[in-house]
């Protein structure tokens, strides 16, 4: 059937060209036609990747369309608009979203399926971009879905790696990486601008001179160019506008081979050319730690500056004047990663476009807020002030007088030394750095962090004495996760339910979930939940299989703990419960624990020593459980290599149980919780980032909570915190702890886990030993709670209808409020 002549396949007769009408006629006829006339191929020769790629350009078509329209309505309203500035974002693959948010997910199935094609093959083909390595990366892409579908002017800004985070495989039970090529098959989203591109310099020195009215003028001579290109990837809403996501590639300058071309240097012109390229080549995988090198600062300053210039190309095309940008653009920063922006944005206004210093900063710090990811001291960037000299000498320069200016504020309100020199933009300690969260603070008018009690915790901790000078620049924006991505295309079973009981308007307002609440009492309804959540079951045990070669059995407890592997987050503590219930099983013959698939996933930094070492320890207990036939039937443990967004959309519908176990205060978010909550899984978890709200708002009665608060970790740490007392007091944890070093587990090589070991009796900085116990037992009453599986099911159902909250359109709302002051312009 697939060999056919041309025409029999357009059964519409006089098609046009462009047509992008929606019904299930007009993409069978545009999908044919990008095969036919975009890849030149015929059906007898496509490739699965030929014929993914026509259905994206197919798509892609309807989607600018969209996209175009709401461009025409922002720019006819001169809007205020927001521009989001993020070093990494994790998109997710876009055919599935984009087919929801056109609302034509049925047509294209049934379009396909006439070709005799399944579109669930098609879908599977898409490789995503791993533009980020975790949280802060898919919250900003999350947050790209909610600034569509709610019609927020607004263009999002970062980088286009040419290799995403690095590709995780599993090798005798060790991580190991291999490079994200993820252009390789081409990539049908994007659409690259080559007449929108910027120079950006870097290195050399500054020039000072006096003109005739003693008006001083800076010159920076930079030491060598590169150019940044736009690529644009449209990003749809629900129902609704489109936004642009535009990274920008590095690029040889066109004059960069001028001199050393005419001098017959050709290898030496082409060498210079791959340099500039360098600058985007590759992601840092560093989650919450910094790499400190060169080219990672260079990443930084050349997204910046791009973005920066286009901003300022973008409002002066309306005609309008620099002194007003911040009335016309308020610039978000995702973390510090962005901050060189605010010095840069000096540098633009007052060396480029001549403006007064003062003029300036008023403009600058009414342009910028920052947000605030972590409060890990190991996370906080600081650059050093001689590799800021040395790559941009003009910037430091800016630095220090923002700095000198803002002391002399301090002086003003009577601060002490002491403070003077804590707030300080320089570390002068040991060798002299830039606090970038310092310059952030100082060059926004607002600052927020990630969850209530992160922003409480800021102020408190990291900010504490800027809190105090500036109360009212200080808020919260709790995070949110897209519900269309994380529950619409990724449990379309789930979805069914909902709207066939309360309609599709929580499509668009999460909050009509609420009307769930009733049905927990419906033992049909139950039923029908519980039916759903195994067929969801059975997916992902078949992602297992195929992955792993690991059987699950679909009616287990799914027991799952994804993220980046972490200390803080605790990955171990997992393990150590789950030695204990393997002790029970084989030593103590208990086989009353209920049937549970431990399943876990994440990357852990390629530097990061102990989290590779936490990796080879859950595969090592996988190993021992999955083949002993005394326990294989009660426990599985299952490590998922390449934790991706794509492998993610089957995980969640697919859990009973989300591990959300970090030591409190660690956390400042997490966005996991909410996508595992949102699926119908309870919650494990300790009083941490975002899980503190999503209990208030579930009920206490419906969430699994142990471990010590941030206040008594605080207390604890205070008072001299003694790990190995512990383990020596608790005879389960010793013996737990002294499987660590067993031959059965270590296989002989008894120096394996030792690090780990060592660390939790004699440090313990996230300590596992003092929340074991506490984990140990809520452990206990999860099970107790499973073997009820009606009172399980309500419970979820409980916990599904009080998500509303945490939809990422809240938390876009709450920045529109709280930070931005931007309206929405719905087409
Ligand atoms: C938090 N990444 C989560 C999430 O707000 C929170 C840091 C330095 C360099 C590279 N990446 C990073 C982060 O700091 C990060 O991902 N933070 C996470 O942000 C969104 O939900 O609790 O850990």
């Amino acid at each position: 059937s697939r060999n056919k002549k041309i025409e029999s396949y357009f059964t519409k007769p006089g098609v046009e060209v462009g047509n992008i009408g929606l019904s299930k006629e007009d993409i069978k006829t545009s999908f044919l036609e990008k095969l036919f006339y975009s890849l030149g191929r015929i059906p007898v020769v496509a490739t699965p990747n030929d014929l993914y790629t026509s259905l994206a350009l197919a798509v892609r078509d309807r989607v600018f369309r969209k996209y175009v329209k709401s461009l025409e309505q922002y720019a006819e309203e001169d809007a205020r608009g927001v521009a989001y500035l993020s070093a990494e974002y994790l998109p997710g693959p876009h055919l599935g979203n984009n087919l929801l948010n056109l609302e034509i997910m049925e047509e294209t199935r049934e379009a396909l399926a006439e070709l005799n094609l399944d579109l669930e093959e098609l879908l599977k083909e898409e490789v995503e971009p791993g533009l980020g390595n975790g949280g802060l990366g898919r919250l900003a892409s999350c947050y790209m879905d909610s600034l569509a579908t709610l019609g927020i002017p607004s263009i999002a800004y970062g980088i286009r790696y040419e290799f995403g985070i690095f590709k995780q495989e599993i090798k005798e039970g060790w991580q190991v990486e291999s490079t994200d090529k993820w252009l390789h098959n081409g990539n049908p989203w994007e659409v690259i601008r080559p007449e929108i591109s910027f120079e950006v310099k870097f290195g050399g020195y500054t020039e000072h001179t006096r003109d005739e009215n003693d008006k001083l003028h800076i010159e920076w001579i930079p030491g060598s160019e590169v150019k940044g290109t736009a690529y644009d990837t449209p990003i749809l809403g629900y129902q609704s506008n489109g936004i642009i996501l535009r990274l920008w590639k590095a690029e040889a300058t066109e004059s960069f081979d001028f001199a050393a071309y005419n001098l017959g240097d050709y290898y030496r012109a082409v060498e210079k050319k791959m340099r500039s390229e360098n600058i985007t080549k590759v992601l840092y995988p560093n989650d919450e730690n910094l790499s400190g090198k060169e080219l990672r600062l260079k990443q930084q300053y050349f997204f910046v500056c791009c973005s920066l210039q286009d901003i300022i190309r973008l409002h002066l095309l309306q005609g309008r004047k620099l002194e007003s940008l911040h009335e016309k653009f308020t610039i978000q920063l995702n973390d510090t990663h962005p901050s060189i922006a605010v010095p840069e944005l000096m540098r633009l206004l007052v060396d480029v476009y001549h403006m007064e210093w003062d003029a300036a900063w008023m403009v600058t710090c009414k342009t910028f807020a920052y947000t605030n990811h972590t409060l890990l001291p190991e996370a906080l960037e600081r650059w050093p002030v001689s590799l800021i000299r040395n790559l941009l000498p003009r910037h430091l320069e800016i630095i220090y007088e923002i700095n000198s200016r803002f002391i002399n504020e301090l002086r003003g309100h009577n601060f002490t030394g002491d403070q003077i020199s804590r707030m300080s933009l320089v570390d002068e300690s040991g060798e002299p750095t830039i606090r970038m969260a310092h310059l952030a603070t100082v060059g926004s008018y607002m600052i927020n962090g990630v969850s209530a009690l992160h922003s409480g915790l800021l102020k408190k901790q990291v900010l504490k004495d800027f809190a105090e000078l500036w109360p009212n620049k200080f808020t919260n924006v709790t995070n949110g996760v897209t519900h269309r991505r994380f529950l619409a295309v990724s449990n379309p079973g789930l979805s069914a339910l909902l709207s066939e009981k309360i309609g599709k308007d929580w499509l668009t307002h999460l909050d009509k979930l609420k009307g769930l609440e009733s049905y927990s009492e419906d033992e049909t309804f139950r039923r029908k939940w519980m039916e759903v959540k195994l067929e969801n079951k059975r997916n992902l045990a078949t992602q297992i299989k195929e992955l792993t070669g690991i059987d699950i059995n679909p009616e287990m407890l799914i027991d799952v703990q994804v993220k980046r592997i972490h200390e803080y987050k605790r990955q171990h503590l997992k393990v150590l419960h789950i030695l204990s219930l393997y002790l029970r099983v084989k030593k103590e013959k208990d086989t009353s624990i209920p049937p549970t698939a431990f399943v876990f996933g994440g990357k852990a930094a390629p530097g990061y020593f102990m989290a590779k070492r936490i990796i080879k320890l859950i595969t090592a207990v996988g190993e021992l459980i999955n083949n002993d036939p005394e326990v294989n039937k009660i426990l599985k443990v299952v490590f998922l290599p390449n934790f991706s967004v794509k492998l993610a959309q089957h995980v969640y519908p697919g859990a009973d149980l989300s591990e959300q176990i970090s030591m409190a205060g660690k956390e400042a978010s997490g966005t996991g919780n909410m996508k595992f909550a949102l699926n119908g899984a309870l919650t494990i978890g300790t009083l941490d980032g975002a899980n503190v709200e999503i209990r208030e708002e579930v009920g206490e009665e419906n969430f699994f909570l142990f471990g010590l608060t941030t206040d008594e970790v605080e207390n604890k740490k205070a008072q001299g915190y003694h790990p190995y007392k512990i383990y020596a007091e608790n005879e389960n944890l010793k013996k737990v702890m002294e499987f660590l070093l067993s031959d059965e587990l270590t296989r002989g090589d008894t120096e394996l886990f030792k690090p780990i070991y060592n660390n939790l009796l004699h440090q313990d900085p996230y300590l596992l030993m003092e929340d074991y116990q506490s984990y140990i037992e809520q452990m206990e009453n999860v099970y107790h709670v499973w073997q009820d599986r009606e009172k399980w099911a309500k419970m979820s159902i409980l916990n599904v209808a009080r998500m509303g909250k945490f939809s990422s359109d809240r938390s876009i709302q709450d920045y529109c409020e709280k930070i931005w002051k931007v309206e929405a312009i719905k087409v």
